[in-house]
């Protein structure tokens, strides 16, 4: 049974019971709608209270759901019903209530939540807008302007604030059912309250919506979604309650069905299953008392922050006493900053820095389960450093490297077991972004891998799986999107129409951009080592650049200028001048030709990771592109454009 009810006391409490999230399925609605009618009709019934099981009041509308047909009842007549109903409805709410979740608070006539629960409407991050009334009840209980951001920004409101809102009418102090059961025999013996749908609201001025849209639309960066709950908000402000629910279905519908709510479902989901593989599903992680970081680089440091920010002990190892100092220096520059803004208190940041063992014997590593390798990348570098690992460390410990695109069964050469190693590939700054790929050799034991999946869920990390080939999924693609940019080049379009037309796209920034910011003589240097090596690699216009000393940001100039201390791009004649040899005669390309062009690029080579099986499938890929390389996540990813799902109803 999807809800259960019991009699306390006079008062029905009514229990939503569909795990894991308490989801507004098909059968929860049947369920809910005969409640409302059968409770109406009980004369023993004087309210009813409604809350969920577990760990949480509703988590929304199951999106499971939203590839088929809506299923009738739909929520909004269930709301309606509760709205409507003759006894006094009460949500009692812990944990979240979200989205159809939030909504059925809003049609209940009382609202009480335990300390610690939020309540918002996410709606807009599924490419969507509320679907059962959440833009037209919110209002005229909060006011518009509260409203606003969260349904579009997805704000989401603890009970303190939802309580100076109005969003909920009481905060429990005891156990949550037995307040709302008392909160429920008080509204029983009073008159009915006005239900938010039938409550007076002011329209704010035109400025308000006018800057709420502009900010929106800055906001969503191409997305539809917010723009569209905004636009139901305001439309059922202007044009009353009735047209307003109607014209918020409507938009709801026709988003159901948009290519953006595919996608942002897609991701939604392949983002749940990924740290979780199913290969793995059964094998039990190791234990990670202390972790070992040997490098204190900025990848190296970044790792430590990361380790620190999930509470574990780590152990810093770098060459001298100067390097480690450095390092030190950074972390306190990150949790101190941190404290600054208030992310951590200054006891917090504190704790944070005592975490830290540092030294610069690797000796201090001996009691460490997981040492993870950030020393410069290098391959002889790398292999050195293994060699002290594996002299000092336990025999079981897992050892990592973090490298980015060295084969990590050379840097693994030296060591005698070779089942114990695994490359987990952070992304910089390493405390900031989620992505993590894990990169196993053929013989690692099954644990070890599991234990780096571990891992990553403890760091709050995305890890996907890669195989091992050059640049593993992400480098190798980009690799190939920034082949093809220049390729563009020489087809005469030029830097500034890339970089803008990929900006209209979706990224925060072009591929020109992007080098120029990462800087350009690291790509260069790999290059220049692989043709030492006899490798046959073309001449290309990034090696005229970093010859004639422009290497980026960092000297002033790559692909543009900078002027000291400015970022912005400017169109740089002398890096045309640079590359003249390599460009073609100049044309014109539509945006949409070119950003089309670099992202079947990428799908390209996404489709060679796959049928390679460095991949375990398109998701995996996207995923990396959405998470670290800034891909429009509204877009879905590259493999999911690809594959036209979600495509039929644009
Ligand atoms: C909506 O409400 C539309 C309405 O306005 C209009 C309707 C007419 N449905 O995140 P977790 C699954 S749109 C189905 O790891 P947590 C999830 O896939 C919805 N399944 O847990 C996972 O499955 P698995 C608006 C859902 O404790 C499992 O539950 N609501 C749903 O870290 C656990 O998920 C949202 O956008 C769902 N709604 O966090 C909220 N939600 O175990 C979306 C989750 O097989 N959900 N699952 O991998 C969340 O933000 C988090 O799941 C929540 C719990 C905070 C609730």
């Amino acid at each position: 049974m999807a809800i259960k009810t019991e009699m306390l006391n006079g008062i029905a409490v009514v229990t939503i019971d569909n795990p894991p999230v308490n989801a507004l399925s098909h059968g929860v609605r049947i369920a809910l709608l005969d409640a409302v009618q059968s409770l109406d009709a009980d004369a023993n019934v004087a309210a009813i209270v409604v809350h969920g099981a577990g760990k949480l009041f509703v988590g929304g509308a199951d999106i499971t759901e939203f590839d088929r047909p809506v299923e009738q009842p739909g929520l909004p007549e269930v709301i309606t019903a509760i709205e409507r109903a003759h006894k006094p409805w009460i949500a009692a709410i812990h944990g979240v209530a979200l989205g159809g979740g939030l909504e059925l608070a809003l049609g209940c006539h009382l609202r009480i939540a335990a300390p610690g629960t939020t309540l918002g409407l996410p709606e807009a991050g599924l490419g969507l807008i509320p679907g059962a009334g959440g833009t037209q009840r919110l209002p005229r209980l909060i006011g518009v302007e509260a409203s606003i951001p969260i349904v579009t920004a997805q704000e989401r409101v603890g009970v303190d604030k939802a309580l100076k809102l109005g969003l909920i009418d009481r905060i429990s102090t005891n156990e949550l059912i037995t307040d709302a059961v008392a909160f429920a025999h008080e509204a029983a013996g009073a008159p009915l309250p006005v239900p938010a749908s039938q409550r007076a609201v002011i329209a704010p001025a035109t400025e308000v919506w006018h800057d709420a849209e502009a900010s929106t639309k800055r906001a969503a960066k191409g997305a539809a979604a917010q723009l569209l709950a905004l636009g139901s908000l305001r439309f059922g402000i202007e044009n009353g309650i009735e047209a307003g629910l109607a014209n918020e279905r409507a938009v709801f519908l026709k988003a159901r069905a948009s290519r953006e709510s595919a996608a942002l479902r897609y991701l939604f989901f392949a983002e749940r299953a990924a740290p979780r593989p199913q290969d793995l599903r059964d094998i039990a992680p190791r234990p990670l008392r202390k972790i070992g970081v040997v490098g204190a680089g900025t990848m190296g440091v970044g790792i430590t922050a990361a380790l620190r920010n999930a509470h574990l002990p780590v152990v810093l190892v770098e060459r001298d006493d100067a390097s480690l100092a450095r390092g030190f220096s950074n972390l306190e520059k990150i949790f101190g900053g941190a404290a600054a803004k208030g992310r951590l208190t200054q006891d917090e940041a504190q704790e944070r820095m005592a975490g830290i063992e540092g030294g610069t014997d690797y000796r201090a590593l001996a009691d460490c389960d997981l040492v993870i390798e950030a020393v410069y990348e290098d391959l002889a570098v790398k292999q050195a450093a293994f060699a002290e690992i594996a002299r000092v460390c336990r025999p079981d410990a897992i050892l990592a490297t973090n490298t980015s695109y060295t084969d990590p069964r050379q840097i693994s050469e030296g060591i005698a077991d070779t089942s114990r190693f695994v490359g987990m590939h952070f992304f910089s700054p390493a405390h900031v972004m989620k992505l993590l790929e894990i990169v196993p050799l053929p013989e690692t034991k099954p644990d070890v891998l599991s234990t780096a999946f571990a891992l990553a869920r403890k760091l709050e990390k995305l890890p996907v799986r890669s195989g091992i080939c050059d640049g593993f999924i992400g480098n190798r693609i980009l690799r190939r999107y920034i082949a093809e940019a220049i390729a563009l080049l020489a087809d005469g379009v030029s830097i500034s129409a890339i970089d803008a037309a990929m900006r209209e796209f979706g990224f925060a920034m072009g591929p020109f951009e992007m080098q120029d910011m990462a800087g350009l003589d690291i790509s260069y240097m790999r290059r220049e080592a692989a043709r030492a090596n006899g490798q046959d690699i073309p001449e290309m216009p990034g090696d005229l650049l970093v010859r004639a000393g422009r290497k980026g940001q960092k000297t002033g100039g790559g692909w543009y200028d900078y002027a000291v201390g400015d970022r912005t791009p400017r169109p740089s004649d002398e890096a045309l001048r640079v590359i003249a040899p390599m460009l073609g005669t100049p044309r014109d390309m539509n945006s949409r030709e070119i950003s089309a062009r670099l992202v079947s690029t990428m799908a390209d080579e996404g489709k060679s990771i796959l049928s390679e099986g460095i991949a375990s499938g398109p998701e995996q890929i996207d995923l990396v592109e959405v998470h670290g390389y800034g891909f429009p996540r509204w877009r879905g990813g590259p493999m999911f454009m690809a594959s036209g799902l979600g495509k039929q109803n644009d």
